[in-house]
C-alpha cells in the first residue's frame, strides 16, 4: 500500500505489519505548515484505518525525505497566526494517543517543533549526523508544543534547561546519553535498525502494545496534559513580543544579527 497526500507519503508492508509514514517538504527542511501538520495526521489515520479492513498494521515509522528530520513549525507561515498550541487538536496529541507504537527514525536536522513531534513518539532512533535542539528561545519563544515538558521527563531537568535556553544543537551522541533518544547509529545502520526494532514490535501481540503504551503513558504523562496547558498559555503572550519579531525577521532576512531587548 502507497498513498501520498501534500505533504506526506505513507506506505505499508504487508509481510512485516509496518507502517511508514514520510515527511515530504525536504525544501523546506521538513518544516511543519499546517499542512504538513494536517497531513501528519491524515496520513496516520490512513494507516491505522487498516486495522479495520482485517488488515493488521503494529507500528509507524515516521522519519523525513531529503535527510532531515523536521527544522520545526514553519516559521514563514507565523505572519499569518501562530500554530495551534491546543493540545487536544495538534499532531503531536494525535502520535501520543495513537493506538500503535510509534518511532522517530531521525536524520539531520531535528529541531522546534521536530523535536517535539519525535519527542511525541514513543522510540527516537537516531543516525550520528543528526542534531537535535529547541531554538525557539533565539526566537524569542519556548518551545510551545510541551517541548520543555517532554525534553525534561527524557533528560535530567538541568540538562533540558541547558538544550532549551541555550538553543543548541546538540549531536546524536549526547542525545542518546542524556536518554533523548533510545539510540544512535551508524548512518548506514540505521535503516536497518529501526526495521529490525519495529519487526520486533511487529510480532508482539497488538492489543497487549496497544495497552503497555497507554499504562506508560499513564505512567510518565501525569501532569504532562496540565504542564503542556501551562506553556501554552505562557507561550501565546511571547508571540507579540518585539523580540520574537526580531528573532523571527532576523531568520528570514538572514544578514543580520539579532538584538534582543526583553520587550
Ligand atoms: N520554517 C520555515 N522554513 C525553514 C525552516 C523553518 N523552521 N527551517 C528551514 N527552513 C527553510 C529555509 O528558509 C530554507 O529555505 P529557502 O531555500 O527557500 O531559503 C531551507 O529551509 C533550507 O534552510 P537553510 O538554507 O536555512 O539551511 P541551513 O543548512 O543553512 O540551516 C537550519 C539549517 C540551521 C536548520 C536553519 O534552517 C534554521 O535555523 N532553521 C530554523 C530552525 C528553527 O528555528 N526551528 C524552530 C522553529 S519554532 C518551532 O518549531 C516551535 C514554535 C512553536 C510551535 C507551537 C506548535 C504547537
Amino acid at each position: 500500500m502507497h498513498e501520498e497526500f501534500e505533504t506526506t507519503t505513507v506506505e505499508f508492508d504487508e509481510e512485516t505489519g509496518v507502517g511508514y509514514l514520510t515527511l515530504n517538504r525536504p525544501d523546506a527542511l521538513n518544516a511543519l505548515s499546517a499542512q504538513l501538520r494536517g497531513d501528519i495526521v491524515a496520513g496516520l489515520r490512513t494507516l491505522n484505518d487498516l486495522n479495520d479492513d482485517g488488515i493488521v498494521m503494529r507500528t509507524v515509522v515516521i522519519e523525513g525525505e531529503g535527510g532531515n528530520f523536521c527544522a520545526g513549525a514553519d516559521i514563514t507561515e507565523f505572519e499569518e497566526g501562530p500554530p495551534t498550541t491546543e493540545v487536544d487538536r495538534s499532531h503531536y496529541q494525535f502520535i501520543i494517543d495513537y493506538p500503535l507504537p510509534v518511532i522517530a527514525k531521525i536524520r539531520g536536522y531535528c529541531l522546534g517543533g521536530g523535536l517535539e513531534t519525535a519527542m511525541s513518539c514513543d522510540f527516537r532512533f537516531a543516525g550520528e549526523d543528526a542534531r537535535l535542539g529547541l531554538p525557539e528561545v533565539d526566537l524569542g519563544i519556548i518551545p510551545g508544543a510541551g517541548g520543555v515538558q517532554f525534553i525534561s521527563r527524557l533528560a535530567n531537568p538541568s540538562v533540558a534547561k541547558e538544550i532549551a535556553m541555550t538553543g543548541e544543537h546538540i549531536p546524536a551522541s549526547r542525545a542518546d546519553e542524556e536518554g533523548i533518544v533510545n539510540a544512535a547509529y551508524d548512518e548506514d545502520e540505521l535503516d536497518d535498525a529501526v526495521d529490525e526494532f519495529a519487526e520486533t514490535l511487529a510480532s508482539k501481540p497488538p492489543l497487549a502494545l496497544q495497552t503497555i503504551k497507554q499504562s506508560a503513558n499513564m505512567a510518565t504523562q501525569t501532569g504532562l496534559r496540565e504542564g503542556r496547558e501551562y506553556d501554552r498559555k505562557v507561550f501565546e503572550p511571547l508571540l507579540a513580543t518585539e523580540d520574537h519579531k526580531e528573532g523571527a525577521r532576523a531568520f528570514a532576512e538572514d544578514d543580520y544579527e539579532p538584538e534582543f531587548t526583553g520587550r
